[in-house]
């Protein structure tokens, strides 16, 4: 077997959030907590490890979002800078540095970086032709054009991509660009640019990546693959922007640092802050790891073009691992924070004070690390009330309410152990190599079931022996069994010090137990007999409807609120002459009988009373939107002349006219007044 290449420090950096919003569940879940659980794990081995954060607050989503309020893009970070700040922190997010990309030892290290590649000769210069505006006297960058999309022909699709379809775009494919600043018609100037060759650092990253590391996890390989599988073109890495780290270089007035390639730079800048002296051996030294977190969609940035820089630079170290999740998402949709759809990690705290360990729970348990997933907040309160209150809280609760009850807090002694006392030791001695190894290689969720099993086996300690029971006649039994039960106790505080810090604190104090120490896992001893325990403190609490339903009622209302934002009636069919109209034949009836359609959920079968004595049976597509009884009794209109189609074996003779509403809710038509059934309509 190859050996494991041995490291002497681990440097993990964490995607550096725009600092244009707060941070919500789906960055937590794809980036911060499985970083932070990482780190917390390094840190109990007694490794040397960082973890490197920070705000990235150039770009053109900061520019957009000061625009739009009407203040200054440094307005803009700095509140942000601080939000995102504060809400990691309240959810136990390790950083040992948290810094922002507007730093002045940002700006000197992004910019000294870019000047030696540019020393180097490592950058291409290139004209090309870009969009301007102007009235406003201003490079327009993609996100400011707005157009129609040349692929589904929406209005308003970006420079850069369309968001109705999701095609990306370029901003010359849209038709009728319009700046989104002015609204006029933006001119197309010459303008100079640097690239970076990225077809040259091709071959090179292409066995680093696909010969050197097959290992990594395969929905970031796979996407390497196909980037590089389709070649490799060149890169510009400046803008026309007035925000963002100059471009050091003469004849660069008015350009800017590609945010792209500044904010990688920030993992560097924002460890020098934090280790002036010794940065250098945490990104230089050979026997550094350096593992990136980041979302699905950083992957380019940062297994491609940071590295082609760093190669490019020549005294770096490549990452070791870039352990990118896919996307969560919320109750079904995707998260989005222009829809505002979504949970933020500030508001989060302030509904949940003393939760923090659920969130982080849930989010690992559900982490979407293979795939997409869901966040519901009926799953959020399953996995409280019957994971967290019912396995873990119960267990813990129940070792410690005993040994007050029968030792009065003493840690009592463990006298002959019993082979199912034994089976039950084995068993959890297991949990530590499987934890370790599931840690090792990003599978969080997988790690964090192995901590629940370790409260699995404690609560099926508890019920097998049932020490009340023996309370009476067994006291010698009873102390052993505490024992054990506590030593269990322990283990948890230890293992579950990454996923759940705030709890594992609690619980530690309520054992006595004054550090977590990773080597300890799966021991028997790490609790002295006739020290003491504390009185219980219950580690979490049941979460009931009503706090569920003020968060999906929240939601609901936002869900509606963009139904209306963005309704917008479809475009006026082409002219039709009066004989066409006069072709249909639209009836009002009045409903004898309705009831669903078997085994079909959207169908609906009408009786209806057509004026003609036989009543007509007439079979609809809104089963979702009524209770049949609710129907019987009202009048509707109906096209009277289409031919019969047969719906799931139900012969239908007509279509009842409805109204499509912009949730997709379909409301049936009807006379405003009482009208004879068989008149027609016109
Ligand atoms: N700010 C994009 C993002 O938040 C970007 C990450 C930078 S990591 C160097 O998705
Ligand atoms: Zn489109």
């Amino acid at each position: 077997m190859e050996e494991k290449k041995k490291y002497s420090r681990t440097l993990v950096t964490t995607a550096l959030p725009y600092a244009n919003g707060p941070v919500h569940i789906g960055h937590l879940a794809g980036v911060y907590v499985p970083a932070d659980i990482y780190v917390r794990y390094l840190r109990l081995k007694g490794e040397d490890v960082l973890m490197i954060g920070g705000s990235d607050e150039h770009g053109v989503p900061i520019t957009i979002k000061a625009q739009k309020e009407g203040v200054t893009p440094q307005d803009i970070v700095d509140r942000y800078h601080n939000i995102i700040k504060e809400s990691m922190a309240g959810l136990g997010i390790s950083f040992d540095v948290y810094g922002r990309t507007t730093s002045e030892m940002h700006r000197h290290t992004a910019s000294d970086f870019f000047k030696k590649l540019y020393d180097k000769g490592e950058f291409i210069e290139k004209m090309s032709k870009q969009f301007y505006d102007e009235e406003a006297d201003q490079w327009l960058a993609d996100r400011y054009i707005t157009g129609t999309c040349p692929h589904c022909g929406s209005e308003g699709a970006y420079g850069d991509q369309c968001e109705a379809c999701g095609t990306s775009l370029n901003a010359t494919d849209l038709i009728n660009p319009r700046s989104a600043i002015t609204g006029n018609v933006p001119v197309l100037k010459e303008t100079k640019h640097w690239y970076m060759p990225l077809d040259k650092w091709e071959p090179k990253l292409r066995k680093w990546i696909l010969e050197d590391h097959k290992e990594w996890k395969t929905n970031v390989y796979g996407q390497c693959k196909s980037w590089l599988d389709g070649g490799l073109q060149p890169r510009a890495v400046t803008r026309d922007l007035n925000w963002g780290i100059p471009v050091p270089i003469e004849g660069a007035e008015g350009k800017v640092l590609y945010v792209w390639f500044d904010a990688p730079i920030g993992y560097i800048s924002n460890t020098k802050e934090l280790r002036p002296d010794d940065w250098e051996k945490y990104w230089k030294a050979p026997d550094t790891r350096i593992i990136h977190f980041i979302g699905k969609d950083n992957i380019v940035f940062h297994c491609l073009i940071f590295p082609a820089m760093l190669m490019a630079e020549g005294s770096y170290q490549l990452p070791e691992n870039v352990p990118a999740n896919e996307f969560l998402n919320l109750e079904g949709d995707k998260i989005s924070t222009s829809r505002n759809w979504a949970v933020w990690l500030n508001e989060y705290l302030e509904d949940f004070p003393g939760k923090q360990d659920v969130l982080r729970y849930v989010l690992t348990a559900n982490a979407p690390e293979s795939k997409d997933n869901d966040f519901t907040w009926k799953d959020f309160q399953d996995r409280n009330n019957n994971e967290l209150v019912a396995i873990l809280g119960n267990f813990v609760n129940r070792a410690i309410v005993l040994t007050n009850k029968y030792f009065d807090g003493v840690i009592p002694e463990a006298h002959e152990l019993t082979d199912y006392d034994r089976a039950t030791i084995e068993e959890f001695k297991g949990v530590k190599d499987e934890l370790g190894k599931a840690l090792d290689t990003f599978h969080f969720r997988a790690a964090l079931a192995e901590a629940m099993k370790l409260a699995r086996i404690g609560n099926k300690y508890l019920a097998d022996t049932e020490p009340w029971k023996l309370a009476k006649t067994d006291m010698a039994r009873v102390e052993t069994i505490m024992n054990v039960a506590l030593q269990i106790t322990a283990n948890l505080a230890i293992a579950f010090e990454p996923f759940l810090p705030f709890s594992a604190e609690k619980l530690r104090k309520m054992i006595n137990l004054e550090c977590a120490d990773w080597n300890k896992l799966g021991d028997i001893d790490i609790l002295k007999a006739g020290n003491r325990v504390e009185k219980p403190v219950l580690l979490f609490e049941k979460i009931d409807d009503e706090t569920i339903k003020v968060q999906t009622d929240r939601l609901e209302r936002i869900k509606q609120e963009n139904i209306l934002k963005n309704f917008k009636p479809k475009a006026v069919a082409p002219t039709v002459t009066f004989d066409d109209f006069q072709k249909l034949d639209i009836r009002v009836g009045k409903v004898l009988e309705c009831e669903k359609v078997k085994k079909a959920d959207k169908l609906l079968k009408f009786a209806i009373d057509d004026g003609t004595g036989k009543p007509r049976t007439i079979v609809s597509g809104i089963a979702k939107f009524y209770n049949p009884e609710d129907l019987v009794g009202k009048e509707v209109c109906f096209i009277a002349n289409f031919p019969p189609r047969t719906l799931k074996g139900v012969e239908s003779q007509g279509m009842i006219l409805s109204a499509e509403d912009a949730d997709g809710r379909l409301v049936v038509i009807g006379p405003q007044g009482e009208v004879r059934p068989g008149v027609q309509v016109g």
